[in-house]
């Protein structure tokens, strides 16, 4: 078998994006605090952190390709928090906010991690921001440094072969 690779959470001297919507910001103030939390823990320096507010989860993914594109991040981190009982138009912010996102890293290469709650009523919102379910944040965090981690090994390419291939 050849290599596998893999990313890890050491996140020493890399640098992150944060772009998180307002929109239920009673929410997503605790995925702040969660995806900040995470990153501490895994060695980022607070001055590699970087906070992008924006209104809504539906203007997340302008600003974080705009971050993206500067070169200057080893990944961004997507927070917002979308409930269904406080909009009809719901399911056209949750799937505008999850593909642009998802636009992102295919379009830039930098890999961008889609930490949005979608729930159906704000007592779910609460289990997924830090109480029952985890923090969405926490783990977004998480997994935005094994990707950064990832992507710096998958950029790198597979060690040179070890002497030549036989003629066939
Ligand atoms: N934005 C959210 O982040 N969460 C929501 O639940 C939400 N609701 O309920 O409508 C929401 N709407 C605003 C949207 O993201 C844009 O900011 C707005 O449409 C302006 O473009």
């Amino acid at each position: 078998m050849g290599m596998t690779l893999e990313g890890n959470l050491n996140g020493r001297g890399l640098r992150f994006g944060l772009v998180a919507s307002r929109f239920n910001d009673f929410i997503v103030k605790h995925l702040i605090e969660g995806a900040q939390e995470a990153l501490r823990k895994c060695g980022v320096e607070d001055d590699l952190i970087d906070l992008v507010r924006v209104p809504g989860a539906m203007e997340i993914p302008v600003a974080a390709k705009r971050l993206a594109e500067t070169g200057a991040y080893d990944a961004i981190l997507c927070l917002g928090c979308v409930i269904r009982g406080g909009t009809t138009h719901y399911d056209l912010v949750c799937g505008e906010a999850a593909k642009g996102i998802a636009q992102v890293p295919l379009q830039t290469g930098v890999p961008a991690i889609f930490a949005v709650i979608t729930a159906e009523n704000i007592e779910q919102a609460i289990e997924r921001s830090g109480a029952k379910m985890g923090n969405k944040g926490y783990e977004g965090a998480l997994a935005a440094v094994e990707m950064a981690t990832l992507s710096a090994q998958l950029r790198k390419g597979p060690p040179a072969r070890r002497g030549r291939r036989k003629q066939p």
